[in-house]
């Protein structure tokens, strides 16, 4: 037997599981990340005030988890973990980038493409990146190819927004190229200071025809919306705020159809729902909460569209796709969108506390849906304590990967778990929030170390979690971290604490 056969009966006979290359042709695996999508902002998770028909009947034929964490409670961090299996918080650079900052994930790093193509997998990377481009912060060439981009992250194919679509420079960048670049408007990008003649959204407010801001996002102006930083140039390239998620399926889209016949690793990245929340014109007036709902329903649309797809080529059967979210949700993140005047009874999300940002639940409680008609089971809801962090491990259980040692370090394989074979629990769950105060989950205590952190977050108003004191929850009698027993419960507090500082020093 070669190495790989030799690796794969001995996988198999670890695992209890048949070697998938023994039996049936390996998945498709596209892992769709939504940006800033709340628990409760679909309705088989319990919105009534939106319907998201696709997302639910793929979880119907799937397994839907109910206690699913991202690694952080915004987008840089929670990425980089997903994408590498390491906790953010061992690096101090993993915060909220800037649209101009170099690649985070370093070329050598081994990452979630590198274990696909390991095993002969193609790779692609497409929609929303926010983990940095090039190779020195404020000096990308990006009018000729980055000199380090997403496909020296063992991604074969990449086209992605930058950072945000708040922050410039906005153009799609395809394989390290702006795409349809404009020779005529090569783009310049600064994120200290404006170039002169452009106009900005703090000194040209009536030039925001489209999105005025709330906090923030009044530097550069494109497509009359006001972005973080500045940026010249760009012409044909610039995007259209109604036409990033068209965009985005459309090479997911033609991507799959030229890589039908081999397996293939996507990570698809949504635009949806972050702001500036601009949906296409056609979804305009179609939903009660305004452009946010809108923002939902077009983000349930582009699902139809890639499901429709994967039916048409005939991968439908043998494709394991993932739908889950970077972070938790908020409503005003910056832009006058109304979504906090017209989100009525919706619960973004759900029944927990906190938002995007926050060391509460609602921070990195994240919709987790696996669908995968040839292997997983179907209609299931798992109630298992889950992590994103797990996507290496836990991939490469399913593809017979051998992982390299101590790389993707705190990353498990939970394949049976995300396979709705059983429901073992995680043996714990570690998040950062913003301010990059650690929380630890174990079954259903929850641990939230102390920081010196405002309690309202700045700008969109939404509880932190953050205290000067230590935190401890159980959350089996009180899902909204109301009652904090760190005191009362010496024996529980000293455990996670023990817990929090193994796993913080490995
Ligand atoms: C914040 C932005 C917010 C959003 C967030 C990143 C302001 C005032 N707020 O700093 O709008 O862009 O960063 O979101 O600029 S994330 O989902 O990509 O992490
Ligand atoms: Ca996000």
């Amino acid at each position: 037997m070669r190495k790989r056969d030799i690796f794969l009966s001995a996988l198999s006979v670890a695992s209890g599981l048949p070697a998938l290359a023994q039996t049936s042709a390996r998945p498709n695996v596209i892992l769709l990340v939504a940006d800033d999508l709340g628990y409760g902002d679909i309705s088989c998770y319990g919105a009534t005030r939106v319907s998201t028909p696709c997302i639910d009947s793929i979880a119907q034929s799937g397994i839907r988890f109910t206690d699913c964490h991202a690694a952080a409670s915004t987008s840089t961090p929670s990425r980089y973990s997903l994408l590498t299996g390491e906790y953010c918080f061992r690096r101090t650079d993993t915060g909220i980038a800037t649209g101009d900052a170099q690649m985070i994930i370093r070329p050598e790093q081994y990452t979630i493409a590198d274990m696909f193509k390991s095993v002969g997998y193609q790779t692609a990377a497409i929609g929303k990146w926010h983990l940095g481009l090039g190779s020195k912060t404020g000096e990308q060439t990006w009018n000729t190819k980055l000199d380090v981009g997403v496909n020296d992250l063992g991604f074969d194919y990449s086209y992605v927004m930058a950072a945000t679509a708040d922050r410039v420079p906005c153009v799609f960048i395809e394989d390290g190229k702006i795409a349809n670049f404009d020779p005529s408007a090569p783009i310049q990008v600064s994120y200290s200071s404006n170039f002169a003649g452009e106009p900005t959204g703090a000194a040209n407010p009536e030039l925001l025809t489209k999105l005025k801001s709330s906090h923030g996002h009044n530097n550069s102006i494109v497509n009359g919306i006001g972005r973080i930083g500045y940026m010249k140039g760009g012409g044909k390239a610039l995007w259209r705020d109604e036409d990033i998620a068209d965009s985005i399926m459309a090479h997911a889209i033609k991507y799959i159809e030229e890589h039908k016949d081999a397996p293939f690793f996507m990570y698809l990245g949504t635009n949806d729902v972050h702001v500036p929340r601009y949906p296409h014109e056609r979804f305009r007036g179609k939903s009660p909460m305004g452009l946010r709902g809108e923002a939902i329903l077009q983000f349930d649309y582009s699902i139809g569209l890639l499901a429709d797809a994967l039916q048409r080529l005939g991968l439908a059967e043998n494709t394991l796709l993932i739908i889950t979210s970077d972070n938790g949700p908020v409503l005003d993140d910056g832009y006058q969108d109304q979504a906090v005047a017209l989100a009525g009874s919706h619960k973004p999300a759900g029944d927990f506390r906190g938002a995007k940002y926050s060391a509460l639940e609602a921070g990195t409680t994240v919709p987790f849906i696996v669908s995968w008609a040839n292997g997983a089971e179907s209609g299931k809801v798992s109630n298992a304590l889950t992590a994103q962090i797990d996507l290496i491990g836990s991939m490469a259980a399913l593809v017979g990967a051998e992982i390299p040692v101590a790389k993707a370090a705190d990353s498990q394989n939970q394949l049976d778990t995300w396979l709705g074979r059983n429901e073992t629990p995680r043996d714990y769950v570690l998040c950062m929030a913003q301010n990059r105060t650690l929380t630890l989950r174990k079954n259903e205590w929850k641990y939230i170390e102390p920081s010196n952190g405002a309690a309202i977050q700045n700008g969109p108003r939404t509880e932190t979690g953050y205290l000067s004191t230590p935190q401890l929850y159980n959350l089996s009698t009180d899902i909204h971290e109301d009652n904090n027993l760190y005191s009362s419960n010496a024996a529980k507090a000293a455990e996670m604490e023990t817990l929090l500082a193994k796993i913080r020093r490995p």
